[in-house]
């Protein structure tokens, strides 16, 4: 028999679709499939529904994390770059509809991880500001013990004078990283590059060095924004080995004073879910 807050919890990126079914912050089943990066989401989340189709009855709601925005239960980009989606795609009512269930809370993949961290994971509870350095590069923060939703927390989107039409995450996270990499070995992913750079390329070394910078930078200028008790870096790219080692160098000039106190996400890949779980028992 299933107990009653049993979830099942979808984390949507750009790279990967993640279900799972949760309780508490026990995952008991996952299933896991590349995100499409063309077509219509309504096809990719029949697509998961279909492969999930054995858990039935046995979850009573459902929580959604996506890379992107929710605005009334509408799912938006914000950076096509990290997944074209369409604007304003109806998520609550489209999952509703293929879970069968009508409790359907959405968030911010971001801040669902946060939301994860901090209850569960690396943040034991102290206010902390969560980055996931991935396809793209996301954030969420809890102030107080609250996760602060809406835009907050979308670090991937700062801008700088001159960087016409790209974004931070443009110069950093996975989807850039492959893209330094072609000229060197042509579609390599973000993960070759790590094992290139395992093996001794210096390429692949300079590459992940300028990206591990701009986080450190990064991460500076959150704790002057926010002064967090700890900041948290998770994301495929932000946990490759050796990754969180390069940004703490990077910041090795700072005062101790203006120095952020990073963690590993300790959830891992699991963080969007158990977050995204979390926040829909609660809700009423
Ligand atoms: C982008 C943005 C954020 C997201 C972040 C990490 C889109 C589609 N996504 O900044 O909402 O949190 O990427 O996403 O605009 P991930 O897919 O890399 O985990």
């Amino acid at each position: 028999m299933s107990l009653p807050d049993t979830i099942l919890a979808l984390d949507i990126g750009g790279t990967k679709m993640l279900a799972a079914l949760v309780q508490g912050d026990a995952v008991l089943d996952t299933h896991t499939m590349a995100t499409p990066r063309n077509g219509d989401p309504e096809t990719w989340l029949a697509a998961l529904f279909a492969a999930i189709a054995g858990w039935k009855g046995r979850y009573q709601r459902v929580g959604v994390a996506v890379t992107g925005i929710i605005d009334d239960g509408c799912w938006s980009p914000l950076n096509r770059r990290t997944l074209d989606i369409p604007d304003r795609f109806p998520l609550i009512a489209t999952v509703a509809a293929l879970s069968g269930i009508d409790q359907v809370l959405a968030a911010n993949d971001a801040q669902a991880a946060a939301w994860g961290e901090y209850a569960f994971g690396a943040g034991q509870l102290h206010d902390l500001v969560f980055l996931t350095v991935s396809t793209g590069i996301g954030g969420g923060i809890v102030v107080n013990g609250r996760l602060l939703g809406g835009l907050a927390g979308h670090f991937g989107q700062f801008r700088s004078l001159g960087d016409v039409g790209r974004t931070l995450e443009d110069k950093v996270s996975g989807h850039w990283i492959a893209a330094e990499a072609a000229p060197h070995r042509p579609g390599a992913t973000a993960r070759d590059v790590f094992e290139a750079a395992a093996a001794g390329h210096d390429w692949a070394d300079a590459i992940i060095a300028a990206s591990a910078r701009q986080t450190a930078l990064l991460c500076g200028n959150i704790q002057l924004a926010l002064d967090p008790a700890r900041i948290v870096i998770g994301g495929g790219i932000g946990l490759a080995p050796g990754y969180l080692e390069s940004v703490r160098q990077a910041l090795g000039g700072l005062s101790p004073r203006l120095t952020p106190q990073l963690h590993a996400a300790a959830l891992a890949e699991r963080a969007g879910v158990v977050g995204i779980a979390d926040l829909a028992r609660r809700q009423n």
